[in-house]
Order: C-alpha cells, then structure tokens, then sequence
C-alpha cells in the first residue's frame, strides 16, 4: 500500500466516525406527542407528551416553544409527532420535530 493510499483510508475512517462523535447522544431522543393547539401568533405548540427523559419530565400536556416558526406549520392539531424538547434561556423550547 503507497503512503498517497494509507493516507486516504484514514482520512475515510475519521469522516465516518466523525459525525458519532460530535453529536451528543441525547440529540437523537425523539418523545411521541399529540399536538393539542397550535398557537402561531405566540408561537407556541400545546402537545400531549410521553416521558421526557433529558427534562427529567414525566407525561403530561403542556405548551412549549418552538424553535422554528416552520413547526407551525408542519403540526396539525390532533396530529401525532416525534419530538425533541430543550430547555432554552428558560423557556421549555421544542427543537426537533418530525
Ligand atoms: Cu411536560
């Protein structure tokens, strides 16, 4: 194997492993909830939740922010989502939503 060689497999292995790295493991902690309101003047969604384990929060329906106004958008009330909560300068915040 040249030098040129062994120099760009490891360069493929720190690439792959990279992203694992950087990204915490909490981030991918998806909750399921029920949207029940979705408010877009305040910008708030109210959603019926399971436990939110990085919260320390246990099931229940509560309004939290959302980071992004698209997620007014995308949520429709009565509808199912996947979900990220985070708490935000204070404010419980959605931040991920599918
Ligand atoms: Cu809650």
């Amino acid at each position: 194997m040249s030098r040129l060689v062994k120099t760009l497999a490891g360069l493929c292995v720190a690439l792959t492993l990279a992203p694992s790295l950087t990204v915490p493991a909490f981030a991918a902690d998806y909750t399921k909830g029920v949207v029940q309101k979705v408010d877009a003047k305040a910008k708030k969604l109210t959603i019926k939740h399971e436990e939110l384990k990085n919260l320390d929060m246990p099931a229940m329906t509560m309004v939290f922010f959302v980071a992004d106004p698209d997620m007014l958008t995308k949520a429709k009330e009565g509808g199912s989502i996947e979900f990220v909560a985070e708490r935000l300068r204070g404010k419980l915040t959605v931040t991920e939503m599918k």
